[in-house]
């Protein structure tokens, strides 16, 4: 266990065509986002099932959609952490990139990351449960604090997945090729208890990729992993950046 990249994993991400970066909540701690798990997480508050399913939503969608504007407004005051920039410099020195993000807040597009996989959606879209359009906060009818749809008065819900949902198939096919194709994986700031996202990391290192784990503290993959890296993903990504930038510079 290290707080450092180990020169193996320097040399690999040097010399790698493709690597795919997995985030997870912890990746937006450092920017004031709280994760769901863990002693100060969203989960330790309130009850996923009374606020993260289509159940809670039918039954109750106005306490659901108070909820969603009170983390939306959490999520506008924030900007990007070090972390998520760094990984924008790491897509600039690698041919083939991606971000497989679980995290709704937008914060790697935010940053400039370019090619980002949304698995859980984006907290910044809504959509019609009748009739799947699209939604903007303008557009909307409120009736009793719910929005409804301009077009077909159905309600509008945010466009994240909840617990029993299924993830957005083109999201989930983009992620497995991603994660698939990757010769380095690296798996940041999450808990990996989620699935079928958790099921990535393990998936890549079938693959063939060398596996990486950035997190504050240990979680069911680190024994699986090949290196472990703990620490904040706000500081242990960017060091990661500079070391491959000095190598990069011994080099030329
Ligand atoms: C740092 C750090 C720093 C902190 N630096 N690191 C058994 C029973 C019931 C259900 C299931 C079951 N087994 C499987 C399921 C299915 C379920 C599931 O996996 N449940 C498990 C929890 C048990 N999955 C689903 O339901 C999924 N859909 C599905 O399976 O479809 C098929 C199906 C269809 C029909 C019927 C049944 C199945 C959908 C999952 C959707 C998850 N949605 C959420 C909410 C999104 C919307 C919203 O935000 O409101 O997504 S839940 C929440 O968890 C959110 C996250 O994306 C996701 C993952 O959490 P994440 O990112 O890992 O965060 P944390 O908090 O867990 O971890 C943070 C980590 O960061 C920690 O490790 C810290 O140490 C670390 N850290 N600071 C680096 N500075
Ligand atoms: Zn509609």
């Amino acid at each position: 266990m290290s707080a450092r990249p180990s020169a193996e994993l320097l040399r690999r991400l040097s010399r790698v065509q493709c690597v795919t970066v997995f985030t997870g909540a912890g990746m937006s701690v450092e920017s004031g986002v709280p994760t769901f798990r863990g002693k100060e997480g969203i989960w330790s508050k309130f009850r996923p099932e009374e606020l993260a399913t289509m159940d809670a939503f039918l039954r109750n969608p106005k306490l659901v959609w108070e909820w969603y504007a009170h983390r939306r407004s959490i999520i506008a005051d924030v900007q990007p952490n070090a972390g998520h920039r760094a990984l924008v410099e790491l897509e600039q020195m690698t041919k083939e990139f991606a971000v497989v993000t679980q995290n709704i807040d937008n914060l790697h597009r935010r940053a400039g990351s370019k090619t980002v996989i949304e698995l859980h959606g984006n907290i910044e879209r809504n959509y019609c449960l009748d009739c799947s359009r699209p939604h903007t906060g303008g557009e909307v009818v409120l009736e009793e604090g719910v929005p409804h749809c301009q077009r077909c008065g159905g309600r509008v819900r945010p466009d994240v997945v909840w617990f029993g949902e299924m993830l957005p198939e083109e999201e989930w096919e983009a992620a497995v090729r991603a994660t698939t194709a990757a010769e380095v994986f690296l798996s940041v700031g999450t808990s990996g208890v989620v699935y079928p996202a958790a099921s990535l990391p393990l998936m890549a290192k079938r693959s063939g990729a060398y596996l990486v784990e950035v997190n504050t503290e240990p979680t069911p993959m680190t024994a699986s992993v090949d290196e472990y890296l703990e620490g904040r993903s706000g500081e242990i990504l960017p060091q990661l950046v500079e070391a491959l930038r000095l190598k990069a510079g011994r080099r030329s």
